[in-house]
């Protein structure tokens, strides 16, 4: 690990997403154990508790094609303070989101530290979605549709300008595994930008383990490696407790060989975990899934030798 000591950040939102309810997947990480379980692995684990923002008014996206935008700039301000403030004492921030949308300002703050400290940022997207909708394109209006276009600049002031600077980031910082559903508007951006994608066919054709290591070759000894975990990036029939759910997505080994490769690189300094929906779950299969693949993020191996 590149860095022992973790925060957890609840973020008991729904803002952004099409159903309700990953609100409460902070929680859910809690009763999951999540916090004790990275204990047991030797990491100083401080749980900073619950941002706050503004309740899910449940509105229709308004005329400029974004839904609850106003509630969104205000909970991504709230989490990139957050964010930037771990950083700065030297902890790694964990994101117990919530919906995507979040990742606009953890991922803002991420940027706004490497480019302060003079570090490569390297961003590992793991998503059935590439979430690089605009409000022009977005079938939605639904904004955790849209954090990866947004940090690259395609977005509303407000959210593309967390950092302080804009764009945060560039599509040739991103790798994105587990792809599998991009919706037809956001298709031609994504190629335009030419973000990195390792899509299910990818997998599927070059094994997991190529994959990973594609994704993330060329880290230098400086690079900061933020890890943006979608939830329904995993199979839904292991993981049902999504608002999302795409089939064909990886299996539990895949995906536990996934994290422990990300593991072995030595570089993960954030992540999100986002997207879980415990009012879609069963008994919190979930959540403890999640739990079990961040264990493996962080080292935990089921190596023998
Ligand atoms: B997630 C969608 F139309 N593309 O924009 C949209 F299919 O953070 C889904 O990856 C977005 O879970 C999913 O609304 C966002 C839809
Ligand atoms: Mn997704
Ligand atoms: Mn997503
Ligand atoms: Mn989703």
């Amino acid at each position: 690990m590149s860095n022992t000591a973790v925060s957890l950040i609840g973020v008991p939102t729904d803002i952004g997403a099409g159903h309700r309810g990953a609100s409460m997947a902070p929680e859910a990480l809690r009763v999951a154990n999540l916090g004790q379980r990275l204990q047991k692995l030797g990491l100083d684990v401080i749980d900073r508790g619950n941002l706050h923002g503004p309740l899910n008014p449940w509105l229709p996206p308004s005329a400029e094609g974004y839904r609850h935008l106003q509630e969104a700039i205000d909970w991504n301000r709230e989490v990139c303070a957050a964010v930037y403030d771990e950083l700065s004492l030297g902890r790694l921030p964990i994101m117990l989101g919530g919906d995507h949308c979040l990742a606009m300002g953890s991922i803002s703050a991420v940027a706004r530290h490497c480019r302060e400290q003079g570090k490569q940022l390297r961003i590992l997207w793991l998503d059935a979605h590439t979430d690089f909708n605009t409000a022009s394109l977005s079938p939605s209006g639904n904004i955790h549709g849209m954090p990866v276009a947004c940090l690259c600049g395609h977005g509303p002031a407000e959210l593309a300008g967390l950092a302080g600077f804009t764009p945060a980031v560039t599509p040739a910082q991103f790798r994105q595994i587990g792809i599998r559903s991009v919706d037809a508007g956001e298709k031609h951006l994504v190629r335009e930008a030419a973000i990195p994608i390792f899509d299910m066919r990818h997998i599927d054709e070059h094994g997991i383990k190529r994959t990973v290591e594609a994704a993330l070759e060329g880290m230098g000894p400086d690079t900061h490696l933020h890890v943006s975990f979608d939830v329904d990036f995993l199979d839904p029939s292991i993981a049902p407790g999504v608002g999302t759910r795409v089939r064909g997505g990886p299996t539990y080994r895949e995906a536990q060989l996934c994290m422990e490769l990300i593991a072995d690189a030595g570089k993960m300094a954030s992540l999100d975990i986002v997207e879980l929906n415990p009012a879609l779950d069963k008994r919190n299969q979930t959540a403890r899934l999640a739990v079990d693949l961040v264990e493996s993020l962080f080292g935990k191996s089921t190596l023998i030798r």
